[in-house]
């Protein structure tokens, strides 16, 4: 099972030791009670607008976001009929400034990275009805250092938080709680809690995937990337924004 941490007790130094021992051991930890209503609010609002700003602009062009492969840099086809649609500009800043209203949150970054964490990346990954199960991946591929003995300290790490669409029917994400760092082909996997009000902390290297979307509903949910200060993720986004003409104007 993930462990689930109230996010309100982190602030209590030996709850946040053993989160961080938790966190070290399967890659993932779910914050409990973290994110309160009007934030849950606030960042669907965020995300809505967003989806809406890029349906509108592939539609100009006669296509639809989640039919087909988009390798923007603000927007990417995940897997089929799930796009990851990255924060810039004003939605960004305030989407990092409400990062602090996450109970327990900011305190578990800075245990895991250090006072030097930095945000990477905000965004939100959508699924629309008929999105099937992912395949199971890492956000940040095996790892760095591999000639280091495991476990090697996080660098990177996501918290998501599911804004819109909860429950069983826009299916959770499942996480690999084996071996997690190894290079085995066997998950054990554990379904990832996603009723309102949670956080999900995950390494950037563990195993995971997104489920089925069974629902009716449009499924968001707001994710932050956070980092070491040295780190820059070559693999996750690509440019030009989408809409760009010059390769400085966005959305
Ligand atoms: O949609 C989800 O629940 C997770 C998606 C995900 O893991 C990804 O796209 O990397």
């Amino acid at each position: 099972m993930i462990c689930v941490v109230s996010g309100s007790q982190l602030s209590e130094r030996t709850t946040l030791k053993d989160t961080r021992r938790s966190f070290i051991r399967d890659g993932v930890v779910a914050l409990d009670s973290a994110v309160r209503p009007s934030e849950l609010e606030a960042l669907a609002t965020v995300s809505d607008r967003r989806l809406r700003a890029v349906q509108r602009q592939l539609r100009a062009a006669g296509e639809d976001v989640f039919d087909g492969k988009r390798r923007f840099e603000d927007v990417q086809t995940r897997s089929p009929r799930r796009v990851d649609l990255r924060f810039s500009g004003t939605a960004h800043q305030r989407t990092v400034e409400r990062f602090g209203a996450i109970a327990g949150a900011d305190d578990l970054v800075t245990e895991l990275l250090g006072d030097t964490r930095r945000c990477l990346v905000t965004g939100s990954i959508v699924s629309a009805p008929g999105a099937r199960a992912q395949h199971w991946h890492r956000d940040g591929g095996q790892g760095l250092f591999p000639e280091q003995p495991l476990p090697t300290p996080p660098y990177a790490l996501t918290v998501m938080a599911p804004v819109i669409g909860f429950g069983t029917e826009p299916g959770p994400p499942e996480f690999d709680l084996g071996a997690w760092l190894a290079d085995d082909d066997d998950p054990s996997p554990a379904v990832a809690p996603a009723e309102p009000g949670v956080a999900l902390v995950f390494d950037y290297r563990a195993r995971h995937r997104g489920g089925a979307n069974r629902s009716q509903t449009i499924r968001h949910y707001v994710y932050w990337v956070w980092a070491r200060p040295w780190f820059v993720d070559h693999l996750n986004y690509f440019g030009p924004p989408i809409g760009a003409d010059d390769g400085e104007k966005r959305l």
